[in-house]
């Protein structure tokens, strides 16, 4: 790599975080642009083509999806953590990508209006989560002793389950033993801990707050 890297980014967004994750968890020295993507600026709406963040200029290239974005930072880092046997490999990736609808689901969770609605999307990532329980491996990771990027693909969710488990009582882990110690790992990761910005939970809270759905008439502190 000739240029530091720069990733643009938005605080509260968990897909920018997978990004970060990974960059510290490599020891990558790199640049971190923070955008508000409800004013998103100009350059920003230039380059990026869905007009989503994480956003990673390499060498005046621009690379879009997180997936990517940690595929391309694991592979200039070597070792991988992928695994090298194409069909593991293959099935971790699909995971990566099962985990994007559980973030998808967990945001339904946080914006429901009512009641019936929000019973029904706490079942459709309980469902999901399930899902992942019966593929784990019953380790500290995904797949054993060994973290891979499944592991840092998941640990934003993870995070955003824990606050809405801190701020409103909610644990949406319950019975679902692989996943809860698989969380409590991920989240006590210091690449995982540096990877947000520090009032984090508290910009959560005010997320939901703003949302003003059936979640925020759960919150803890009134
Ligand atoms: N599939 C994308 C999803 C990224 C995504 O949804 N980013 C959100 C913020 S968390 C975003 O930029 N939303 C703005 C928009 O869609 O207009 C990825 O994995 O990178």
């Amino acid at each position: 790599m000739q240029s530091k890297l720069e990733l643009v980014s938005f605080k509260l967004c968990p897909f920018v975080q997978r990004a970060v994750i990974v960059l510290k968890q490599k020891g990558v020295d790199f640049d971190i642009t923070y955008i508000d993507l409800n004013d998103p600026p100009e350059w920003f709406k230039a380059i990026s083509p869905l007009g989503q963040v994480p956003i990673l200029k390499a060498d005046g290239e621009v690379l879009f999806e997180s997936a990517v974005i940690q595929e391309f930072v694991d592979e200039i880092t070597p070792p991988s953590l992928h695994p090298q046997d194409p069909l593991i490999k293959a099935k971790h990736r699909a995971w990566m990508s099962f985990s994007s609808e559980i973030i998808f689901a967990a945001h339904g969770v946080v914006t429901a209006k009512e009641e019936g609605e929000f019973e029904q999307k706490q079942v459709a990532v309980k469902e999901k989560l399930a899902r992942l329980e019966g593929v784990h491996s019953g380790g500290d990771y995904f797949a054993g002793d060994q973290l891979h990027l499944i592991d840092t693909t998941i640990a934003p969710l993870f995070m955003r389950l824990d606050f809405i488990k801190q701020l409103c009582g909610i644990d949406l882990l319950l019975g679902l033993p692989k996943c809860k110690h698989w969380s409590e790992v991920l989240l006590a990761m210091p690449a995982v801990q540096e990877s947000v910005v520090p009032d984090l939970m508290e910009m959560y809270r005010m997320m939901i707050v703003k949302m003003d759905g059936i979640l925020a008439t759960k919150l803890n502190d009134g």
